[in-house]
């Protein structure tokens, strides 16, 4: 029998950056323009096979307003990983995420990976966040970091394979 191995990712980042749209494309393999906005928070699992292994992704997409912020260590506690997300067409949705970058590395798990996700990069015409920016600033803090389209599926199973590759790093080559 194939072993499942679990692992808890929270989404975090802005309202309206693409959190719901990057976990149901993931989930779903779909897009919807009018997706609904996220109330506190929502939960979903996919399971994907690995070599000889399946990885079961409890992922728990947070609401990015204000008001619920202090609901956020309820998600990112425990968490193998965090998907930080941000806007590539929104230089403020860039600087919310190093706020929470700063608050996971406070208050977050002492080992989480931290992947960084530059999303709608199908609106790169608009761009207000240079790539250059993004890779330099996840150099400085050892996270993982990649472009994508929630909208046209760019990079979202990148980003979760790159995860997993991560997870497994740290937890020496075993999926616990
Ligand atoms: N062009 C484009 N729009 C997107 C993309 N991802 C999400 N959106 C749109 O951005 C808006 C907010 O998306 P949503 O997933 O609710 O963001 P959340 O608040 O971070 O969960 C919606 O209108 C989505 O259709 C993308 O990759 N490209
Ligand atoms: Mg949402």
């Amino acid at each position: 029998m194939m072993a499942i191995r679990e692992l808890k990712v929270c989404l975090l980042g802005d309202t309206g950056v693409g959190k719901s749209s990057i976990v149901c494309r993931f989930v779903q393999d779909h897009f919807d323009h009018n997706i609904s906005p996220t109330i506190g928070a929502s939960f979903m699992t996919k399971t994907v096979s690995c070599g000889n292994e399946l990885h079961k992704f409890l992922i728990w997409d947070t609401a990015g307003q204000e008001r619920f912020h202090s609901l956020a260590p309820m998600y990112y506690r425990g968490s193998a990983a965090a998907v930080i997300v941000y806007d590539i067409t929104k230089q403020d949705s860039f600087h919310t995420l190093k706020k929470w970058v700063k608050e996971l590395k406070e208050h977050g798990p002492e080992n989480i990976v931290m992947a960084i996700a530059g999303n709608k990069c199908d609106l790169s015409d608009i761009r207000e966040v240079p790539l250059k920016d993004a890779k330099e600033y996840a150099e400085s803090i050892g996270a993982i970091v990649v472009e994508t389209s929630a909208k046209n599926a760019i990079n979202i199973e990148e980003l979760f394979q790159g995860i997993t590759f991560h997870v497994r790093m740290l937890r020496g080559g075993e999926m616990k």
